[in-house]
């Protein structure tokens, strides 16, 4: 079967065909939520660049997940709308990150399709109930009502993504400091947090207290494992942003479900370097 690269919506029959190299994609009878919850691993291409159609791009490369980073990336709330939007036409899941602490931008990039969002720099069991309030519909939490966008993507009538919102939209703490780790079994206990999500820079940089980046340490490579033992005890998600693909397997068999790889800014810097080094002149 030929690789698929028309640029009409991807049909889910279509999607499996198109998967040569990869053995899956997205089934769009698999919740983002219930495929991480069933221990299923997902990989999410980083999109940085405030370029919708690279996040489409991602997933039409294969990336079941692409996750929209607000927080480091040059996204807006116009690229991240139509980012989330431009995933649907390559059928990936889709997640988004805020900035640090900004729990009205989680509601609204939910509002505009996000089937997860990653909370930086959770830090306090009080962080992630606010977190949660933000991201989830009474009774669990505070969720404003507004999800018009997200329906449509999901192709639901308002009343139908009402009744899933709470259990299929994904809410993930990330824990990235010592304090964190050591409120880790608190956060996760919080009704609402669907997981924790490691941020292995920040994660060193806190455990050294500022002297080291060193994402491999002996430390940070300890709570790192550690997270991810307690998610899964606690019958949590884990996730992780990894640097490597050996990172993403070794985070695997760590235990963590959801594995974030490959950033667009890296990867059109390295196809590019690669097609002009092939050409020998
Ligand atoms: C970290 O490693 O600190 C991250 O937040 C990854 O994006
Ligand atoms: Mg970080």
């Amino acid at each position: 079967m030929q690789a698929v690269s028309s640029l009409s919506p991807a049909d889910p029959a279509e999607t499996k065909a198109e998967t040569t190299q990869g053995e899956t994609r997205v089934s769009e009878t698999v919740s983002l939520a219930e495929k991480l919850k069933s221990g299923s691993p997902v990989v999410t291409g980083w999109s940085m660049l405030a370029v919708p159609i690279l996040a489409e791009l991602m997933g039409r490369g294969g990336y079941e997940a692409v996750t929209v980073d607000f927080q480091h990336g040059a996204h807006d709330i116009a690229s991240a709308r139509e980012a989330l939007a431009a995933m649907v036409l390559a059928g990936t899941y889709r997640l988004a990150r805020i900035p640090v602490g900004d729990n009205a931008t989680a509601s609204r990039l939910l509002d505009l399709g996000a089937q997860a969002v990653i909370a930086p720099m959770i830090n306090s069991v009080e962080e992630a109930k606010a977190f949660a309030a933000a991201t989830k519909y009474p009774p669990l939490g505070e969720r404003s009502w507004g999800p018009h966008r997200a329906a449509m993507l999901d192709g639901l009538p308002l009343e139908a993504y009402l009744e899933k919102a709470n259990r299929e939209t994904v809410s993930l703490a990330m824990i990235e400091t010592p304090q964190a780790v050591a409120a880790l079994d608190a956060i996760l206990a919080v009704p609402g947090i669907d997981g924790v999500f490691v941020g292995p820079s920040d994660l060193s940089l806190t455990l050294s207290a500022g002297a080291d980046m060193d994402r491999d340490g002996e430390k940070t490579t300890q709570a790192i494992r550690t997270i991810a033992d307690h998610a899964r005890a606690a019958g949590k998600i884990a996730g992780i942003f990894c640097m490597s693909p050996e990172k993403v397997m070794e985070a695997r068999d760590a235990g963590y479900t959801l594995m974030a790889y490959g950033a667009d800014m890296g990867l059109f810097h390295a196809a590019a370097s690669t097609a002009r080094k092939a050409c020998t002149v």
